[in-house]
């Protein structure tokens, strides 16, 4: 199968490296929009623009599934992007809240991700759908606590973090910069208590070692990455299932056939790209 798979520029990496690593059977053709990085302060109009670009492009590739491994698209115009194209698509919000609702054990979420996600609101409304829909964290007491109405669990501090993406994609995730000014974006989310922590963009993965040492050993941290692979693994089978029975065509031998797992594109510089990336 191929996944198409895009972000604004590096941050759909760490989503890719995941999938890589748990699913054999893939290809992936990846586009970083580098030329138009930071998505973090576009408008709507124009994520929903990029994304129908890039769509279409990873489409004339060969991809059957599209992975938007960029929160600030999957948080703007992936309902869009959905009503427009026949492929299947995975966004990373759903997934993420989905994961941060089983993980906590104190039922208070805080997110990390960029200005442009945290004004959607996407993420608090995801855990709401979520719990709606029956998600239940795994640990028993708080399960429990929430059943009887007496712990809520929700989202309760999301911060907006518009620096971390141009120190990432300058490689400079491990810098003293990007040190100092995670903690000025962390002190709020301590002092509200959370003790989960969703990495609300694609790009903060970049940063876990730097946000570790900051928060230390008591918060949980979450990479939605993890469950867009669970989530992709169980679209792939129902692929399968549906081209065996004939409701859908299998995909083109010529795109399939050849010898590689992974492609990148991007519209920027890709020396930049290839040095970050690696
Ligand atoms: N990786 C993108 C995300 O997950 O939101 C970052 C968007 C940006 O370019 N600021």
């Amino acid at each position: 199968r191929i996944i198409g798979m895009f972000d604004s520029g590096v941050g759909g990496l760490t989503v890719m490296k995941e999938i890589l690593e748990r699913l054999f059977d893939v290809r992936i053709v990846y586009f970083g929009d580098t030329a138009r990085v930071p998505y973090g302060n576009r408008s709507r109009e124009e994520l929903i623009r990029f994304g129908e670009e890039i769509v279409t492009f990873l489409i004339g590739q060969g991809a059957e599934v599209i992975v938007v491994a960029c929160n600030t698209s999957s948080a703007t115009a992936l309902p869009v992007l959905r009503d427009r194209f026949d492929v299947p698509m995975i966004g990373m919000v759903e997934p993420g809240a989905r994961l941060s609702v089983e993980k906590t054990i104190a039922g208070r979420i805080g997110l990390i991700a960029t200005e442009t996600t945290v004004r959607s609101k996407a993420y608090s409304s995801a855990v709401s759908r979520a719990l709606a829909k029956g998600c239940l964290p795994e640990d028993s007491a708080l399960r429990e606590a929430w059943q009887h109405g007496e712990q809520p669990i929700t989202l309760i501090k999301a911060q907006g973090c518009p620096l971390f993406v141009p120190l990432i994609e300058a490689g400079l995730a491990n810098s003293a910069e990007a040190r100092g000014i995670a903690r000025t974006y962390l002190n709020p989310l301590r002092a509200a208590g959370v003790d989960t922590l969703i990495l609300g963009c694609t790009h903060y993965p970049f940063l876990e070692p730097v946000l570790r040492e900051i928060l230390g050993e008591d918060v949980l941290i979450v990479d939605p990455a993890l469950a867009v692979v669970k989530e992709l693994e169980g679209l792939l089978k129902h692929l399968d299932e549906w081209e065996r029975s004939g409701l859908i065509g299998s995909p083109s031998s010529a795109l399939t056939k050849k010898p590689w797992r992974a492609r990148y594109y991007v519209s920027g510089d890709p020396e930049l790209f290839k040095q970050v990336g690696n």
